[in-house]
Order: structure tokens, then sequence, then C-alpha cells
């Protein structure tokens, strides 16, 4: 069996040689052009990044090196490492063996490659308990920023050819120490910071569920299927843009993943399920004692809307259909928890909110649907996860497995320093005026 390295190098120059081939072939070849509009409205759908471990078709949603949803579910070895698709299948590209698989998710559950630092852990236990999970989350992964390998090597001047090397070995040690970093966060806030060791046997997204309080096959199988829906959606989204920005200064994976993780904390970003949990227990509280149902939601959603706030976990900036993610959630749910009651108005939601949406202010919602958001809470709190301001940290943990993968590939692949171009807005009036 080889390791995941081992299959790097072996993938490596062939893709290299690839891109160069690409280039020569098709470099002056126009791939988007860009109106004033695109630029000046958030430069939706303009194609200029390149991510190689996800794309996203707005009506079949994401697609992970070529496999939609179900059929990373259905392809992968066995349901104790689907969690690691994120290594495999996104850096390498290829479905792993059982054994390349285990291999892997016994390296990352290895010591010391997992175990979280001194000082990190100091520095977690340090921070005011109110100070919300995200910012302990991308403070502590800046602490670990101290054990970066890329960044030293850089600094003694290693050949740029093996850049890829050290990003990998800091990509995985990143990962290795994030259940424990994560989990530390989880407890310091919510259980007095008493704090549960690792188990070596168990793979990452379980370790991640027992270190921080929580055992069961259940939720096992939740949390491996929620941290790879989670993982990656191609690269122009806030998180994996900016962790691919940083990252193309060469800041090291520490930095540019706390960037990512920066931007994943805000409210129309990965924000969003914590927000919309809030939402939906919101609605509960209203609803006291009664029944949820449809003219209630609706009158709900629309007072929320009239007051210019959005509906967290529904709309997208790429997506025009319900999100797969959002889908394979919804399963889940139908299988393990159908009478849940936050289920029953998260299912209220979905009937109703898309046909509100669609009439708002004459349609200008281009998205009406769910994005995964609108239903992660509902199954985390099912079993106990009910700190709704842990939930994006959680995404966060997910989103590490697809950016870093990312960020392996562009070392690899030499892409340079990212630097568009700006305009002035009287630039373009002086541009097109007179036309
Ligand atoms: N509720 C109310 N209004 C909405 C919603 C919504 N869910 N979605 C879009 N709109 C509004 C949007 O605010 C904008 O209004 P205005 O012209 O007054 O600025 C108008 O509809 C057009 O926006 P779109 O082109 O549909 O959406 P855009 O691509 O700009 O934004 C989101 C995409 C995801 C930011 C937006 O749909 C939204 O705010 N959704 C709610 C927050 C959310 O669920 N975010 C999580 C997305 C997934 N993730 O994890 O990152
Ligand atoms: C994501 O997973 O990053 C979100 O769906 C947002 C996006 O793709 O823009």
């Amino acid at each position: 069996t080889k390791t995941l390295r081992e299959r790097m190098k072996e993938v490596v120059p062939k893709e290299q040689e690839r891109v160069k081939a690409l280039l020569s072939k098709h470099g002056d070849k126009v791939l988007s052009q860009v109106t004033v509009k695109q630029a000046v409205s958030g430069m939706r759908s303009v194609k200029a990044l390149i991510c190689e471990t996800s794309a996203l078709d707005e009506h079949e949603g994401i697609r992970f090196r070529g496999l939609s949803v179900p059929e990373v579910q259905a392809k992968l070895p066995k349901p104790s490492v689907r969690g690691l698709k994120g290594e495999y299948v996104l850096i390498e590209g290829e479905i792993p063996t059982a054994d390349e698989a285990k291999q892997l998710s016994e390296e990352l559950a290895s010591e010391p490659r997992c175990c979280v630092p001194k000082h990190v852990r100091q520095l977690i236990d340090d921070l005011p308990v109110h100070q919300h999970p995200m910012s302990q989350f991308s403070a502590s992964v800046l602490a670990l920023q101290s054990e970066s390998k890329f960044a030293r090597a850089y600094e003694e001047g290693v050949n740029k050819s093996q850049y890829w090397e050290y990003a990998l070995e800091d990509a995985l040690t990143l990962i290795a120490r994030i259940p424990g970093v994560s989990s530390r966060i989880y407890r310091h806030c919510f259980r007095d910071g008493m704090m549960i060791k690792h188990d070596p046997s168990l793979d990452w997204s379980a370790n991640w569920c027992h270190m921080s309080g929580y055992d069961g096959v259940e939720i096992y199988d939740l949390m491996r299927m929620y941290f790879a829906i989670h993982s990656d959606h191609e690269g122009g989204n806030v998180s994996a843009h900016a962790c691919h920005l940083v990252g193309s200064a060469l800041s090291d994976p520490y930095l540019s993943f706390a960037a990512g993780l920066c931007g994943l904390a805000g409210p129309l970003h990965g924000l969003a399920n914590q927000e919309s949990l809030r939402f939906i227990k919101k609605i509960q509280r209203k609803l006291g004692d009664r029944k949820p149902d449809k003219e209630f939601i609706q009158d709900f959603v629309v007072d929320l809307l009239s007051s210019g706030q959005v509906v967290p976990g529904f709309g997208h900036a790429v997506l025009r259909k319900t999100d797969p993610r959002y889908m394979i959630q919804r399963e889940f749910a139908l299988k393990y928890l159908p009478d849940d009651e936050t289920f029953k108005v998260v299912s209220l939601l979905y009937e109703v909110v898309p046909d509100v949406l669609k009439n708002w202010k004459g349609g200008k919602v281009a998205n009406p649907w769910p994005n995964l958001d609108a239903h992660s809470g509902c199954l985390l709190q099912h079993y106990g996860l009910v700190e709704d301001h842990f939930y994006t940290v959680l995404f966060g943990m997910g989103r590490a497995l697809g950016v870093m993968s990312q960020y392996v590939v562009s070392r690899a692949l030499g892409f340079p320093i990212e630097r568009p171009k700006s305009v002035t807005t009287q630039a373009i009036e002086k541009q097109f005026d007179a036309k």
C-alpha cells in the first residue's frame, strides 16, 4: 500500500506537465468576460479561478473530483473512513482503497502528529468563554503556526519544486490536530474545561465526537457525513477563496486556513448554520405548545423579510436548485429522527420558504431553495449538540479537508500570487460615458 505522499510523488509531475501543455495550447483563449455589473456585484459567475478538487454545477450541486455527493457516499471503502475522502479524493484525485484510507486514518490519529502543542492548549484555556468559538478556532490555528514546516523550509531557502511536499506535511499535521483543538474549544466553552483524551483506534470524525463527549454509532456516522459534505465547494466561496488568496502569497497552510476561517465566520457564509437554528428556535418559542403549520411559518418568514433580514439557510450565489448537501441531511433525518420536533419545523420551512422567496419583491432572490445550513443544526441538536454558536467551528473542521487539499494542489502546480486588477467607478464612467 502506497502512502498519500508516495502517490502524490507519482501524480504531481504528470499534473504539472498537463497544466503546462494546457497553457501552451489554450493560454490565449477567452474563458470568461466581465461586465461592469459583475465587477460591482461580487464577480458572480466570472470564471477566473482554478480549483482542481471540486466543481459546482448550479443545478446539480457539488462534484468532488467528478463524483456527486451520493456517488462519494456509495463508492468509499466503508463508513468509518468516509470523512477521510477529503485527503485522498480531494488531493490525489482517486478513491482510496480500504488499506490506503486506513493507513491515512491511522497516521492522522498517531502521536505526535495529532497532539496539540502545550502553548495552543494554554491559549484556548486562557481565552474568555464568551469569545465566539470561531474566533477561538482561528486564534488557535494561528498559534499552531509555530510548527509550520513550510514556513521553516521557505526561510531556509527550499527549492520551489519542493513547496508542495512541505505544504502536504503541514496540511496533514494541521488536519490531525483539528479534532483536539476544536473539542478543547467546545469543552472549554461548554463543559468547564474537562477534557477527554483522544482514542487512537478511532477515525478523525469519531475522535472529535469522542473528545467532545459524544459517543455512539449514529453520531459518529452523522459527523463523518457532516464533515465530508462541508469539505469542499469549489474555489470561489469565501472561505476557499480567502485561503487560496492568502496562500498565493506563500503564506503557510496555517496562516492561509486561519484566513479562510475568518471568512467562514461571516453570517452570509458559514455562520448561517448558527443563524438558521436560532431562527428555527425563535419560531418554536413563538409557537409555544401549538403545532407548527404552514400558515404560521409563512407569516413568520414574511415578518422576518419585512424587517430587512435574510432567511438564513436559503439562497445561494451559484446554486439554483435545492443543495444536494441539504438533501442528504434530510435523508438522514427521515431515517433516524423523523419525529423530531425541530425536524418538523425544518420540513415545513422547506415547503413554505421557496414560494415566499420566489414572490418576494418581484422575485429578486435568485435562488429560493435551501442550502446545507438550513438543515445541519437540526441534526446536531437532536444528538445533544445544542450550542449553536459552535456550529460554524464544525463547518470549519470539514472545510479544512477541502481548502488544505486545494492549498497542496496550488503549490504542486506552482500557481503564482493572485493579483487581479481593480478600477474606480469614476474610471468606468470615463471609459463608457463618452461611448
Ligand atoms: N433571504 C432574503 N433575501 C435574500 C435571500 C434570503 N435567503 N437570499 C438572497 N436574498 C436577497 C439578497 O439579499 C439580495 O437582496 P438586495 O438586492 O436587497 O441586496 C437579493 O436577494 C439578490 O441576491 P441573490 O443574487 O439571490 O444572492 P447573492 O448571490 O447575492 O447571495 C447568499 C447569496 C447566500 C449570500 C444569500 O442567498 C443569503 O444571504 N442567504 C441567507 C444566508 C445563507 O444562508 N448563507 C449561507 C450560504 C451557504 N454557505 O454556507 O455559505
Ligand atoms: C460553501 O459551501 O462554501 C457555500 O455553499 C457557499 C458557496 O459555495 O458560495
